[in-house]
């Protein structure tokens, strides 16, 4: 096998539009650590690069959301996110960013690139455009009914109820969700790119060339949308936020999001040469550079067919592979942030690195299970208890459980040095253990080659396993005992003392691109510098010298107990009841940017509060409200935003549970009258059941207000 000249791996940029969760790192960013990391242990001439995606309708939004601009969106979360993955032991780089002008630039150049080589088709379209809003709607920015199921609140891209993928043209009844109102059709240019020309390329490079090397989850995606018949996809759109179309007829336009962002790819690559004084054509040039990206399946197609087909045109190399990944449900949902049903990467941080003094092993061990749970070739798992029994099973009983034992017990009988081999003295137990040494660095090794990296972790373990075996039929604890009828034990206790100090040093080359602190900490242990950690060490029997002195023995795990796993349980339930809550007045929809809908979907600046779709006067009439008054109030158990209220209304006493205990303390609304819906269904918060709900307005700070009537008012009188 010739080796490639030099690396380039990418992560996929994640839209710097709010926190990512561990689902997102599981995907796309450990793998390409885990493979990053081998890769530097080989001393191979790699580029690990990534950042934040901070173009597209994701971005504005947030903002709209939020209630600020785009750019303000993308300072904060692009800090955040860059924080978070060094946090959790993922070294980029680079982690670069869509704003920065370099990428403005370098996209522009790529652009113009394709146009003068009449790459791209220009075609006037109709495109919705809202009249009141001033301004063409991206497929997001569009409602209506679905086709398919009637549901009458989908999406111009997508059907949220029945996952149908649509375009704004499929809808019944389209509406604007800016305005409400019915959009119109307007002629508008856009450039396309001409997949369908490209269609015998893809089939032959994808479908033969990659047949024996592509996951087989990506090539199916492909399969699917090459059979299915490409079509121009629209590369600009009608908007504001973006990068700027690079030519005069085009004023008022950018470029879509998914042909600047991996683009953002090579930016990066430019700015990190840049910052080292390199040169970074080769990387995107050279046929013997290794392109490998690695994403989740959503975002298949883009860096399979649409992104490859750019390359080619604009004369680059092609990526080798796409090791994508499926899904990690958690705890038997759907990860959502937006549902709150997600653990957050800095939510995960704060609770379990920064908690306590070296935190950093609680990255390692959260790395360690997102591995074991991989989703390599199916949807998986997360769950806390599956979290705490890889833990206290597998990081602490065996890998943590030897190195201690090794460091004790080398303390206690061999006086803190590494001891000497006695040829004499060894048998077969231990050739076979020294024989495990480079057995286990043949197979990682082969593994992460493959991209296998659940099975190469577990090569890691296994190899520790095995020295607790070795370890427990050799008992040198007993062979001590034996020495002053049988001075010669001695040398079996050096033996296999020796031994086992080399298998903690061979443990912390092939554990290191997995579980990187710890690999750092036992090379404190050991008193060797990190050089040691270079791959063509794996394997060795001799690593550490005979007669070194190694220091005390750190703890590389602790135990993870079960009211830790229950608060975790607890907190998420928690959350995501608060998410729910939240989403009365929260209606923002979700921002994916599906493949589906080819129009040239534009997106536009955003009015800070928008108003919601039209309703006729029988959708409203439908809702009963009554003038309430609150008659008492207290604070819910372990909910610090929920209330739980009485509200009379003349005919009744209700119980209500409002989420406004952050604005106003229990006993300030005692007394105050409110407008209550009284005929929603009643709905469990926390256990209590609430009936009904209370109407606050709610301020641009965010601050909530009481609407009652300026003077008192019989509870129970109707409002309409
Ligand atoms: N930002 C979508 C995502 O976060 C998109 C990836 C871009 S990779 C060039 O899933
Ligand atoms: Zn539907």
């Amino acid at each position: 096998m010739t080796l490639p000249k030099r690396y380039l791996i990418t992560s996929a940029l994640p839209y710097a539009n709010g926190l990512k969760h561990i689902g997102h790192l599981a995907g796309a960013y450990i793998p390409a650590d885990i493979y990053v990391r081998y890769l530097r242990a080989q001393k191979r001439d790699v580029v690990f690069v990534c950042g934040s995606d901070e173009h597209g309708a994701a971005i504005t939004i947030q903002a709209m959301k939020e209630g600020t601009t785009p750019a303000a969106i993308v300072d904060k979360y692009h800090e955040v996110l860059k924080q978070n993955f060094k946090d959790l032991q993922v070294e980029f780089d680079i982690y670069h960013r869509t704003s920065d002008p370099l990428h403005h630039e370098t996209a522009q150049e790529f652009f113009t690139d394709l146009h003068q080589k009449g790459e791209l088709e220009v075609k006037e379209t109709e495109q919705f455009f809202d009249e009141q809003a001033n301004t063409f709607l991206a497929d997001r920015y569009i409602a209506g009914t679905c086709p398919v199921c009637s549901y009458d609140n989908a999406f111009g891209d997508q059907c949220e109820k029945c996952g149908t993928s649509l375009s704004p043209d499929q809808l019944i009844n389209p509406r604007s969700t800016l305005s409400g109102n019915a959009p119109v059709k307007r002629l508008t240019k856009h450039w396309f790119l001409p997949l369908n020309k490209h269609e015998d390329f893809l089939r032959e490079w994808i479908l033969k060339d990659h047949a024996g090397d592509w996951k087989a989850n990506v090539l199916g995606q492909c399969k699917s949308w090459i059979d299915a018949g490409l079509q121009p996809r629209a590369v600009t759109r009608d908007l504001d936020w973006g990068v700027r179309v690079p030519l005069q007829e085009a004023d008022g336009k950018v470029l879509y999001v998914w042909f600047d962002a991996p683009i953002g790819y090579i930016s990066a690559t430019r700015q990190w040469a840049k910052d080292n004084d390199k040169d970074w054509k080769p990387y995107w040039h050279d046929a013997d550079t290794k392109l490998v990206h690695f994403i989740g399946k959503d975002n298949i197609v883009f860096h399979c067919i649409i992104f490859p087909t750019m390359l080619k045109l604009h004369g680059n190399v092609l990526p080798a592979n796409v090791p994508a990944n499926e899904f990690m449900n958690l705890e038997g949902d759907k990860m959502s942030t937006s549902r709150g049903w997600s653990i957050e990467m800095e939510e995960y941080i704060n609770d379990w690195i920064k908690q306590e003094n070296g935190g950093e092993s609680m990255a390692d061990v959260l790395r360690y299970y997102l591995t074991t749970i991989s989703p390599e070739t199916k949807d998986s798992e997360f769950t806390w208890k599956g979290f705490q029994d890889a833990n206290n099973n597998e990081l602490v009983s065996i890998f943590g459980n030897f190195v201690n034992r090794s460091f004790v017990l080398m303390h206690k009988l061999c006086n803190g040095k590494v001891p000497p081999l006695h040829a004499s003295a060894m048998d077969v137990a231990d050739e076979t253990m020294l024989a495990e040494f480079q057995r286990a660095a043949t197979k990682v090794q082969e593994l992460l080659e493959l991209y296998k990296f659940r099975d190469a972790q577990f090569e890691v373990i296994e190899l520790a396993r095995k020295g607790n075996q070795y370890l427990q039929r050799k008992e040198p604890w007993q062979l001590v005992k034996k020495l002053a009828e049988t001075p010669d034990e001695q040398k079996k206790i050096d033996n296999c003392m020796h031994i086992c100090l080399q298998l903690c040093a061979n443990l912390a080359i092939i554990a290191s691109p997995f579980l990187p602190a710890t690999a750092r900490k036992l090379c404190y242990m050991m008193k060797v510098v990190d050089k040691m950690l270079d791959w063509e060490n794996a394997g060795k029997a001799k690593l550490l010298s005979v007669g070194y002195s190694l220091r005390e023995p750190q703890l590389l795990f602790r135990k993870i107990e079960d009211e830790e796993i229950n608060k975790q349980l607890e907190k998420l339930k928690e959350k995501s009841s608060k998410m729910q809550e939240g989403q009365v007045t929260n209606t923002a929809p979700n921002t994916n940017e599906t493949p589906a809908g080819d129009a040239a979907a534009p997106v536009a600046e955003q009015p800070a509060n928008p108003v919601k779709p039209e309703i006729v006067f029988d959708d409203f009439a439908k809702i009963d409200l009554k003038v309430g008054t609150i008659v008492s109030a207290e604070k819910v158990q372990k909910a610090d935003k929920l209330l739980k209220l009485q509200v009379n209304l003349g005919f009744e006493t209700r119980t209500i549970v409002s989420g406004i205990a952050l604005h106003f303390s229990p006993e300030e609304i005692v007394g105050k009258q409110v407008t209550v819906v009284v005929n929603l269904a009643p709905r469990k918060m926390r256990g209590i059941e609430s009936q009904g709900m209370i109407l606050m307005a709610e301020d641009k700070a965010g601050k909530l207000h009481f609407i009652n009537p300026e003077t008192g008012i019989d509870a129970g009188s109707n409002v309409s």
